[in-house]
């Protein structure tokens, strides 16, 4: 493969992606605490939650995977909208999130459920370890636009989180986003 460029157009999205990925509220609705008003969600239209736009190379040791996600606004009973989440299956691999629009935050999280909750704000740029869980909230009006750099051998792990879920989450309060167990909202 040769180098290559993509461009973003205002929107901060890739353009001319090779992959491109949607996520509807019927494909995560188990990821939501409140299962009653995620299923309201799919009632009232399915609402895409996020879409990743790829660009893709090989799948080795040495190529670094990219693509930028757009998360809408929006809540699920009181907490945000959020991607899936995963672990990588090689626990030996970071990620780095610039964001280029709208404001969020980025949970990580520990086997051990140690955890932080990162800012993700226009210029942020978040260093993810290896070994942690990660998940991306919009908590705010717009969307969420940023890009994500990682190994391209790095394989998600969904599994984990499908069965074992995040011990936190981020919900709306009354002066913005807060931090709380997941187990408080079941
Ligand atoms: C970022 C990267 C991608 C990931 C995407 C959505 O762009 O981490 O690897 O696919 O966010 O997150 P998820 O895969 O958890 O749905
Ligand atoms: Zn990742």
């Amino acid at each position: 493969m040769e180098p290559f460029v993509k461009f973003t157009g205002a929107s901060g999205l890739m353009e001319q992606p090779d992959n491109v990925v949607i996520r509807k509220m019927s494909d995560m609705a188990a990821a939501y605490a409140d299962s009653q008003k995620a299923r309201q969600w799919i009632e009232n239209g399915d609402p895409v939650v996020y879409e990743m736009l790829e660009a893709l190379v090989p799948q080795a040791a040495g190529e670094l995977m990219f693509c930028t996600t757009r998360i809408n606004p929006g809540t699920v009973g009181r907490e945000y909208f959020m991607t899936k989440g995963h672990y990588h299956e090689d626990p030996t691999t970071a990620e780095i999130y610039y964001t280029v629009s709208g404001r969020g935050i980025l949970l990580a999280e520990t086997k051990d459920r140690r955890h932080v909750a990162l800012e993700m704000r226009k210029g942020s740029i978040i260093h993810v370890e290896p070994g942690w869980a990660h998940r991306t909230y919009n908590t705010g009006e717009e969307p969420l636009v940023f890009l994500a750099v990682y190994p391209a051998n790095a394989g998600h792990d969904y599994r984990t989180i499908e069965q074992e879920g995040f011990a936190h989450t981020v919900v709306k309060g009354d002066n913005g986003p807060v931090v709380v167990k997941t187990s408080t909202l079941r």
